[in-house]
C-alpha cells in the first residue's frame, strides 16, 4: 500500500518523478505558471464595522473572483493552529496507523489517494488526503476521525463550532447582495441541513515540482469552501485563461465560490477555477471544507432570481446526481 500513497513514492524517489505524474506540457505549472506576479486576490475585513462595504467586497469578490481571502474572521488563531496540528501528526503517523482510516470503496469519507476517475489525462496529483464530515452532528462518522492524536476531535469540534460564525455571515452577505433575505440564499443550499466536509490535502516534497500538479484544475462542487493551508505557497488561480498563484496572507481564510453558489444565484457569482502546486523541498498541508448541500437536496437557480427576462441558466439536480455527473464527466 506504501507504494500507492504519495507520501511513500516522495520517500523513495531521488531526482525524478515517476511518470504517471507527469502533466502534459499544457498543465505543467513550469510551463505554464506566470512567473514573479501574485494574484491580488481581494483581502476582506469581516470586521469591518462598516457592514455595507464588506457586503459591497464580497459581492464584488464572488461576481469577479470567486475567491477571497478573509481578515478578522472571528475564528481564533489559536483553534486553527490545534485543527493544522493534528492534521500534521496524522499525516506524520506511519503508514499502516492512517490505512485504519482508508476510504472504503465507494466512500468519500476516510484516508487515500485521488482516485483513477478523477485523475485527469490518466495522470496523477502528488497528494494525499483525508476527508470527514464535521458537522452535523447527525451527518458525523467518527470511524474517520483519527484516533491518534488524542486531541484530533476536540480539535475538529472546536473548529467546527468556531465555523458557523464565518458561514452564517458569508451566507447572509451574498444573499443580500442578490437583493434577497438573510437566509434565503443558504436555505436554496440545504440551509440548517448543510454538511461541512472536511478534507486535509497532504503535499510532500517533489523532487521535479515543474512537472506535476497537487490537485489538477477545478472548481468546487460545493457551494462555498473555506480553507486554511499551512504557510507553504502553492495555490494558483486560473485568471483570463493564466495560471497566478494566490499570495499566502497568515491567519487568513481561503474562500472559494463553488458550483453550488453558481446555480442558485444562477451564474453571478462565479465557481474559481484553481489548482495546486508543490515544491521541491517543503511539505504543504491545506485544510479546505466544503459546504455541500445533502445529498438527495435539489439545487436549482433561487426562484426569486429568475424571470422572463432572467432564464435560469442551470437545471435543478439533486447535489449526489451533480457529484455523479461531474465526476464521471458527465455534461450537467
Ligand atoms: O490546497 C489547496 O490550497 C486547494 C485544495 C483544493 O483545491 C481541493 O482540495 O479541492
Amino acid at each position: 500500500m506504501w507504494e500507492k500513497r504519495v507520501q511513500g513514492i516522495a520517500t523513495c524517489v531521488k531526482d525524478t518523478i515517476p511518470e504517471e505524474f507527469i502533466r502534459p506540457e499544457n498543465e505543467q505549472p513550469g510551463i505554464t505558471t506566470v512567473q514573479g506576479t501574485f494574484l491580488e486576490v481581494p483581502i476582506i475585513d469581516l470586521n469591518n464595522p462598516d457592514e455595507e462595504k464588506v457586503m459591497h467586497d464580497i459581492v464584488e469578490a464572488s461576481c469577479h473572483w470567486g475567491m477571497f481571502q478573509l481578515v478578522n474572521h472571528g475564528i481564533p488563531n489559536e483553534a486553527i493552529s490545534k485543527l493544522q496540528k493534528v492534521g500534521k501528526e496524522f499525516f506524520e503517523l506511519s503508514l499502516a496507523e492512517k490505512e485504519l482510516y482508508a476510504k472504503p470503496l465507494g466512500s468519500i469519507e476516510g484516508y487515500g489517494t485521488s482516485l483513477q476517475k478523477e485523475i485527469t489525462g490518466g495522470k496523477k496529483a502528488w497528494a494525499d488526503h483525508l476527508f470527514h464530515k464535521i458537522w452535523p452532528p447527525s451527518a458525523i462518522n467518527y470511524k474517520f476521525w483519527p484516533k491518534n492524536p488524542s486531541t484530533y476531535r476536540e480539535a475538529n469540534e472546536e473548529y467546527a463550532e468556531h465555523m458557523h460564525g464565518v458561514v452564517e455571515k458569508l451566507f447572509k452577505y451574498l444573499a443580500l447582495g442578490l437583493g434577497l433575505e438573510g437566509d434565503e440564499l443558504k436555505d436554496g443550499v440545504g440551509g440548517n441541513e448543510l454538511i461541512y466536509l472536511m478534507k486535509i490535502n497532504y503535499y510532500p516534497p517533489c523532487p521535479q515540482p515543474e512537472l506535476a500538479l497537487g490537485v489538477p484544475p477545478h472548481t468546487d462542487m460545493s457551494s462555498i469552501t473555506i480553507l486554511v493551508p499551512n504557510e507553504v505557497q502553492g495555490l494558483q488561480a486560473e485568471r483570463d485563461g493564466q495560471w497566478y498563484c494566490v499570495n499566502y496572507v497568515p491567519n487568513a481564510l481561503i474562500i472559494h465560490i463553488g458550483d453550488q453558489l453558481e446555480v442558485v444565484s444562477n451564474g453571478k457569482y462565479k465557481a474559481v477555477l484553481h489548482r495546486t502546486t508543490v515544491t521541491k523541498d517543503k511539505t504543504r498541508i491545506s485544510w479546505p471544507v466544503f459546504l455541500e448541500p445533502p445529498p438527495e437536496f435539489g439545487v436549482r437557480p433561487h426562484p426569486k432570481l429568475v424571470n422572463e427576462q432572467n432564464p435560469p441558466k442551470y437545471k435543478t439536480k439533486k447535489y449526489k446526481d451533480y457529484v455523479y455527473c461531474k465526476l464521471n464527466k458527465i455534461l450537467q
